[in-house]
């Protein structure tokens, strides 16, 4: 613990601690200081942008106080943290989110209208920070908002890409990648030059006998990258509690370029070292569910893995514990297996730094990890191959062989009469070149292992899993069902619905324990409840709406059924399936007599999403997409009965003028394929009700809210491999429905039909993998009943509001606290009084 400040310094240090704004005027005060000291503008230029950075200076300010507060009070505590590695952290706009959770947005909006700024065009200059692909990014975006509400003592660790997802323009209807060059100026971080670790690529392993007479392994030569700390406040909501998230830029160890070289002519190869350095955190792998085995990816893995580790043992040694205390002072939680470097690095600082015995070391590592699931699909499962880790990491590979050996032979004891176990569950896969499964080597070196939802953690220990829950039993597989922010996802995003649910309940206590929205289940009755809640719903339709006008041109009314998907273009989520069936509710219209017509629920079908740059069959799918859209939307004799919208680059802040807009949001991928989704909840939590397969979090969404309030269609999990399996051999009979939606196409009804054979060959030709048709005209008769039903709009209004008043389980709150429970056995750590901590 730290000696203690003698006492005129200390009288100083806390006369003189600047305080934070709580009124309009002292708000004003400090946003134009920044904007003239710290921008050099005046008031004769400042425009929206330069009011935005004053803001958000001026809130970094008040962020910065409870931040060095938060760290201060951890480090004197010296209780256990908890580490989360991910690769991705999907924070989108921070000022917002900064406004609210401090409490201070209603003063910011006063002093903002004082100075001549509308507060939404103010927030609405900040650029996303898109440092993800979609919902396992998000997910790691929720739980820090959660850690830090709850008080817990915990840091993000990820990386610092100078390019985050890219920006994704439609063109002629196709997607075109723009890169997101995201950090011209970026308030939320700070650079901090003395957080610099040394990491080593490549070289090779020297053995030799130290004094004790023991042979120990030294890692040696190879080349040097510098990994520089940057530091993103994240406050909590309503606590004084602003946790840290750790983000590693790379450079060139030297610092600079090379000054022998460039003097002796060599311009090129002197700045190539330094342009090679910082490649590693240069860019984002826009791949969702999909493992390309590149090397800069892995390069970027052991960097990120490396330095935090590195940080995480440097300040537990601070601490002065003894390293079998290492589990009880730090836990470390793996996003998926993107991290599993850390594992073999922790045993190698371990033993080849530190000169543990490996056994112990081995169960300190073991007790530290934590490994949670995110997919089942074959293709996300990440393997690197035997030779390029040999090439890059040659140290690393020798302790992952070690560890395999162990584990080979501790099955082998176990089981010794099946033999066929051990190929099956070893790290290496015997391949042409060999690989190193990741997945595995997370299970083995992990003490517990979570999937997503409750279906999925089912079906990872029949799937992929199976032989580890046989070898190490069924109780270090468990389940953590996903959950979302209320903050963001309510409160900001749909602020006018967060004020009706307060005014009732009597205070916003409901956005740090969700649960207390089943209390809006009595008001459902409550006509002037219901009459606000309905114009809400309107609002925030109308407010899309001018959204898509301002971006595409095209009208749709706000009285139509807003129908939505948006999240990530994969076969698996199915956007073909709901495209298909719009082609097939124009056709069924234009069918129809006028009288007909009269009783029909106009439809706006609202899509979004990227598609990875290569991955070509998504493409298609937008593409099909817009083209749909283009002839129905020009086709007067459906007029407004039908609309089709491309939404382009969806995003974070896109997402919360979507979400709070559905009437109908769509989570109709292949049962037993989406781990979990998170979008669904964020749907049903803003009074959307949803259409969907039995797959994911969707099934305990339904448990929840009650099956009368929701639309459940398709084959079940159960089913999937059967009829797959039945497809290949012949069993395979195309949907009528579908047949004729197909015909369409090839006719060029939607251009040149060529474009789209692929997408109609991987039915129809190729065992319709996905279950496109077999689930067609369930999916359709389902859509069906969805128009029945918004015809009552009064039951509408019923479900809609009994939907939102049991979604109490599914803040990421809770989620939180059983990760924190089950898994990391940690305490939150309640903010003191700065003066309990000055004394
Ligand atoms: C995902 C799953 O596909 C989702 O179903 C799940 O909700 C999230 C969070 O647990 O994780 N796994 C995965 O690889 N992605 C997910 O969204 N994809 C990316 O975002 C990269």
């Amino acid at each position: 613990v730290e000696a203690a400040i003698p006492e005129p310094q200390r009288a100083a240090w806390i006369k003189h601690t600047p305080k934070p704004f709580s009124t309009p005027e002292e708000f004003e005060k400090d946003a134009i200081r920044h904007i003239e000291t710290t921008l050099a503008r005046s008031m004769y230029n400042c425009d929206e942008l330069a009011a935005y950075s004053g803001t958000a200076l001026a809130f970094r300010d008040r962020l910065i106080m409870s931040w060095n507060q938060t760290q201060q009070q951890h480090t004197f505590a010296d209780q256990k943290r908890v580490y989360y590695l991910s690769l991705e952290f999907l924070m989108g706009r921070a000022l917002d989110n900064a406004m609210l959770n401090v409490g201070q947005k209603d003063v910011a909006a006063k002093g903002l209208a004082d100075l001549g700024f509308r507060i939404e065009d103010i927030i609405n200059q900040e650029h996303d920070a898109a440092l993800g692909n979609g919902g396992l990014g998000r997910l790691a975006a929720c739980f820090l908002d959660s850690l830090a509400s709850l008080d817990f003592p915990a840091w993000g660790y990820g990386l610092r890409y100078r390019y985050g997802i890219f920006k994704q323009e439609i063109i002629d209807g196709y997607q075109v990648e723009v890169p997101d060059y995201w950090l011209d100026f970026n308030p939320w971080e700070f650079p901090r030059h003395d957080v610099a670790v040394d990491i080593q690529f490549y070289g090779h392993v020297n053995r030799y006998q130290n004094d004790e007479g023991k042979t120990v392994s030294q890692w040696e030569g190879g080349e040097i990258v510098r990994a520089v700390a940057y530091d993103v406040p994240v406050p909590g909501y309503g606590t004084e509690t602003t946790n840290n998230l750790r983000l590693w830029s790379s450079k060139a160890a030297s610092g600079e370029f090379d000054f022998q070289k460039f003097n002796s002519g060599e311009y090129e190869s002197s700045v190539a070292d330094q342009q090679r350095a910082e490649t590693i955190s240069a860019v984002l792998y826009p791949n969702d569910n999909l493992d390309r085995g590149k090397e800069l990816r892995l390069k970027q893995q052991y960097f990120w893995c490396a330095a935090s580790l590195h940080d995480i043992v440097r300040r537990f040694k601070k601490g002065g514990h003894a390293w079998k205390d290492f589990p009880n002072q730090v836990a470390i939680q793996l996003n998926d297996t993107h991290p599993t470097l850390a594992i073999p690095e922790l045993q190698r600082i371990l033993v080849d730094v530190e000169g543990l015995e490996w056994d112990e070391a081995w169960i300190i590592v073991h007790k530290t990890f934590s490994y949670t699931n995110h997919t089942v699909l074959p293709e996300a499962l990440e393997k690197w191959s035997v030779p390029l880790m040999q090439l890059l990491l040659p140290r690393h590979l020798q302790i992952i062989y070690d560890i395999n050996l162990q584990f080979l032979q501790f099955v082998e004891r176990t089981f010794p009469k099946e033999r066929e176990v051990l190929s099956r569950v070893s790290i290496i896969e015997e391949s042409q070149p060999k690989m190193v499964r990741m997945a595995y080597l997370a299970v083995i070196g992990s003490h517990k292992v979570n999937g997503v939802a409750e279906l999925h953690s089912d079906l990872i220990k029949t799937t992929i899993f199976q032989d580890f829950v046989k070898i190490y039993g069924p109780d270090k597989f468990t389940n953590v069902t996903n959950g979302i922010t209320p903050r963001r996802w309510l409160h900001q995003a749909n602020p006018r619905l967060s004020a009706l649910i307060a005014s009732k309940l009597g205070s916003y206590d409901f956005l740090k324990d969700l649960t207390q929205l089943n209390k809006v289940e009595n008001f459902v009755q409550d006509q002037e409840f219901r009459k606000e809640w309905r114009e809400i719903k309107l609002a925030n339709k109308a407010r899309l709406a001018k959204h898509i006008k301002d971006t595409t041109g095209l009208e749709v009314d706000p009285k139509a059924l807003f129908d939505i998907q948006v999240k990530r273009i994969h076969e698996y989520k199915r956007q073909q399936l709901n495209i298909f069936g719009v082609i097939h509710r124009w056709l069924a219209l234009k069918a129809l007599s006028p009288e007909e017509r009269k009783a029909t629920v106009p439809r706006v079908f609202i899509f979004g999403g990227k598609a990875a740059p290569g991955y070509w069959m998504a493409k298609t799918v937008i593409h099909l997409i817009n083209q749909v859209g283009k002839v129905i939307n020009a086709d007067s004799d459906v007029g407004d009965l039908l609309k089709v919208v491309f939404v382009e680059d969806y995003n974070v802040s896109k997402a919360e003028i979507i979400v709070p807009a559905s009437d109908i949001s769509e989570h109709i991928s292949t049962a037993g394929t989406e781990a979990s989704g998170t979008s669904n909840m964020k749907f049903v939590l803003n009074g959307g009700l949803i259409i969907g397969t039995c797959d994911g979090a969707n099934i305990e969404i339904t448990r929840e809210i009650g099956e009368n309030n929701i639309f459940l269609f398709g084959n079940l999990a159960e089913d999937v491999e059967e009829l797959r399996h039945g497809h290949l051999y012949g069993n395979y009979q195309l949907d009528e429905g579908l047949a004729k939606v197909f015909d369409e196409i090839r006719n060029g009804r939607f251009g040149d039909a060529q474009a789209f054979t692929a997408l109609i060959n991987a039915i129809v030709d190729h065992g319709d993998y996905y279950l496109v048709s077999d689930d067609f005209n369930s999916y359709c008769k389902t859509q069906e009943l969805i128009d029945e039903a918004y015809k009552d709009q009064e039951e509408w209004l019923t479900k809609s509001i009994t939907s939102v008043a049991r979604m109490g389980f599914f803040s990421s709150d809770r989620c939180i606290e059983e990760y924190a429970e089950t898994i990391w056995n940690l305490e939150p750590q309640k903010p003191k009084e700065s003066a309990a901590l000055d004394a």
